[in-house]
């Protein structure tokens, strides 16, 4: 293992800790470096986070530096890593935890590459640094050996979501507070880079963080994730508990259609409630053919679909009129997809009408998820800028690739605007939904689309 000299005495930091994201307005919130400056700063390591443009007034401050990547931020840590090339550089996040091999090559900067949660293993190299012999324990990681070789041990362990610390101030988004209820996802489908066993923290320890939320003066919680709605009995246990504390707040929910159904009792309790207010519930729905559900390795149907979002739908009608629900769908589900998958997306848009904010226009090639690999099987190329994303594919079907082409090119000249970036994003996801109601509120969906990818226009 490599090591540059480090010692306690030398500065004042035992590391720091950089938030790369460069988007105005949410240069702050990082969940992930929120949950570890916390936990090892308990752990008596002397931590800070910065954000990316305050590197020159802390440079001296520490030897050793911890990046959080994602594939959006990529660039940016790669830049910061080259900078600080006198220090110990570690690197952490969905970027690095999916390609730790290339991120070693393609950053001669980067020390360690930290796979999956940060909390511990981080804590643990950094005690290693002042004793060795801790360094073979640790699993998810990868490093250069001695002779340059680059070695990769894969995680094991996960962390207890019992001793994760309350986090800092960064898990903040304009008031709203991230709180994880769970990490990881059963899912497993083939898109999706999450691999984590499902944890769940227990009720005592949510409601005792949420109320000290409370009493700081937050009253609106996303309990985010992938899937906080997985776990009933959990469900149950916090509702029950927040309205016994009398803990007036707003909650919003992200799960897949199963976890609707089969919690729909449940969540019938949330909706009635006169302390909690469900701001959002938010479900991946991805598409709706079993052909194309199952081209994403997606283990539901369109039927539970369609349920899971008619029985949220009734639930807001009945008793929380202005609660939001989102049905997250991929409009161009797959490369491999068909005319008929994009028409059935189309309805199932308008049907619901519930897509408006979180319609992803087409799947995305996430770094050596299943999809990814069948990608590049296919020659599609991926972004060494973003994470080896594969953003830039021809899909199979000639049609469908036209209407793609045609949608998107349109959508951006009215954008008026060279590239699609975070904050005209939901713009354009907003004049490409006008564009699906306009196709669904035709007559016949399929003969409207095929219409449109043979006019001149
Ligand atoms: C809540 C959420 C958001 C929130 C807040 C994001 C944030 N900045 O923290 C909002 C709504 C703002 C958001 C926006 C976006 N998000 Co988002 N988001 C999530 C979500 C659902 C949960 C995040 C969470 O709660 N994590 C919990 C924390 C504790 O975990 P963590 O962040 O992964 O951190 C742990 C490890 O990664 C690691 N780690 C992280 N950093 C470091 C650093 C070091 C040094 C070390 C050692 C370890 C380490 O340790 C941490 C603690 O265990 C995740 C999916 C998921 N299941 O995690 C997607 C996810 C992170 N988002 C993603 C994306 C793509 C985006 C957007 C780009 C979407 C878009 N098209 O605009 C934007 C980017 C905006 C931005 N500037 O961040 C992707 C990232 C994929 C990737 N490979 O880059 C994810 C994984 C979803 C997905 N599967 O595609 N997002």
């Amino acid at each position: 293992m490599k090591m540059k000299p480090m010692s306690r005495a030398d500065t004042e930091k035992d590391i720091i800790l950089i938030n790369p994201q460069s988007l105005d307005g949410m240069n702050y919130t990082n969940i992930g470096l929120a949950s570890i400056e916390s936990f090892l700063n308990q752990n008596r390591i002397d931590c800070t986070v910065i954000h990316r443009t305050e590197i020159d007034d802390n440079i001296d401050r520490s030897n050793v530096f911890g990046i959080s990547v994602m594939d959006h931020t990529y660039l940016s840590a790669k830049g910061l890593t080259q900078r600080l090339q006198n220090k110990t550089i570690i690197w952490g996040g969905w970027t690095p935890t999916a390609i730790p091999e290339f991120v070693l090559e393609d950053n001669p900067g980067v020390d360690y590459v930290i796979l999956q949660e940060g909390e511990k293993r981080l804590l643990n190299l950094l005690r290693s640094f002042k004793q060795a012999e801790l360094f073979d324990q640790i699993d998810g990681i990868a490093y250069r050996d001695g002779k340059n070789k680059i070695v990769t041990k894969p995680a094991v362990e996960y962390m207890n979501m019992e001793d994760l610390t309350t986090p800092t101030d960064m898990t903040i988004l304009d008031e709203l507070v991230f709180f994880e209820l769970s990490r990881g996802c059963y899912g497993k489908c083939r898109y999706c880079q999450e691999e984590h066993k499902m944890r769940f923290k227990s009720v005592t320890k949510s409601v005792d963080e949420i109320k000290s939320w409370y009493d700081r003066g937050y009253r609106n919680f996303y309990l985010g994730n992938a899937n906080t709605i997985a776990r009933g009995q959990l469900l149950q246990e916090l509702v029950r508990e927040l309205e016994k504390k009398a803990l007036k707040i707003r909650l919003s929910l992200v799960g897949r259609p199963d976890g609707v159904l089969k919690q729909y009792n449940i969540l019938k309790e949330y909706f009635e409630s006169k302390i909690i207010y469900v701001e959002l519930v938010e479900v991946g729905i991805e598409a709706n053919t079993q052909h194309a559900l199952d081209l994403l390795g997606r283990e539901t149907t369109p039927e539970m679909n369609r349920k899971a979002i008619a029985a949220l739908i009734d639930l807001k009608k009945k008793y929380s009129p202005g609660t939001l629900v989102h049905a997250n769908i991929i409009l161009f589900s797959h490369f491999d997809m068909s005319i008929d998958d994009f028409v059935e997306n189309v309805r199932f848009i308008g049907d619901y009408q519930c897509s408006r904010n979180c319609l992803v226009s087409r799947l995305e090639g996430m770094a050596n998820t299943p999809i990814w690999h069948d990608m590049k099987e296919r020659g599609f190329k991926p972004d060494r800028n973003m994470g080896l994303r594969i953003s830039e594919y021809h899909f199979t079907d000639k049609e469908i690739d036209r209407l793609y082409r045609k949608l998107t090119r349109a959508v951006i000249d009215n954008l008026n605007c060279k590239k699609v970036n975070f904050f005209n994003r939901l713009f354009l996801v907003h004049l490409i939904h006008d564009k699906v109601l306009d196709f669904y509120n035709s007559q016949d969906i399929k003969n409207a689309v095929l219409d449109y990818i043979h006019s001149s226009a």
